[in-house]
């Protein structure tokens, strides 16, 4: 898979990816991740990315022409599955969609700043708007990363175990049940006796059940889904 992130801050976006599981990832060719800085497409001679709003109000608008410029180059190199702006009006990120996205080829990811785009971006290139949540940052790069991180994870090959992707809270709507390793006793506080039985049918029940319960205590809007 190929992420190319667009953005007037890329520097914001460099340690995710030089860090861990994400790292690996492109280590091993799976993922690769171009970052393209707005102010390269900059066209008049102040290298102006953004504009005061017409018929005004608070705030700087990223001025269409810089990024229409920075997405038509791309689009004209390779074909994209989506044009992702992100976007705090964009649609909640969920599991779901994260899933979709992890089985495209090409995709570009436009980070917002300022009061956000010209509407004109999204009319003639965005083919998907994201938000990560019901809270406002300061830009759409922590968004991106955020993103790219919960895409690239479920690559075939990233996770060392695929098993973990697929056993992960709410790949299947349920929070994860409770884990535990050594030592046996801490501070008094010993592990659950069924998970040291070695009766692997007993502990798979004991752990859906554990989810189960879990779920309904914390997120039954979950349990709705199924
Ligand atoms: Cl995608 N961008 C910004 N600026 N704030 C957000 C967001 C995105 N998602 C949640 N809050």
């Amino acid at each position: 898979m190929r992420i190319d992130i667009i953005s007037v801050l890329p520097e914001l976006m460099q340690s995710p990816f030089q860090t861990s599981i994400l790292k690996r990832a492109m280590e091993k060719g799976l993922a690769e991740v171009h970052f393209h800085n707005v102010r390269d497409f900059a066209t008049n001679k102040h290298r102006q990315i953004d504009d005061t709003p017409y018929g005004g109000g608070a705030g700087m608008v990223m001025m269409v022409e810089p990024l229409d410029l920075c997405i038509s180059k791309l689009k004209a190199e390779r074909n994209y599955d989506e044009i992702i702006y992100l976007t705090p009006d964009g649609t909640t990120l969920t599991q779901r969609i994260a899933n979709r996205l992890s089985t495209f080829e090409n995709l570009i990811f436009l980070c917002g700043h300022y009061k956000g785009i010209d509407q004109r971006v999204r009319d003639l290139h965005v083919t998907q708007e994201i938000s990560i949540g019901d809270y406002v940052l300061t830009g759409g790069e922590l968004a991106a990363c955020v993103l790219a991180d919960s895409v690239i994870r479920l690559l075939p090959g990233v996770l060392n175990d695929e098993q973990s992707a697929l056993t992960d809270s709410f790949q299947d709507d349920l929070l994860s049940p409770p884990i535990f390793t050594r030592p046996e006793v801490y501070k008094g506080l010993g592990v659950p006796k069924v998970l040291l039985s070695g009766n692997f049918g007993a502990i798979e029940e004991w752990r859906h059940d554990e989810a189960v319960r879990i779920t309904t205590e914390r997120r039954p809007d979950l349990l709705e889904n199924n």
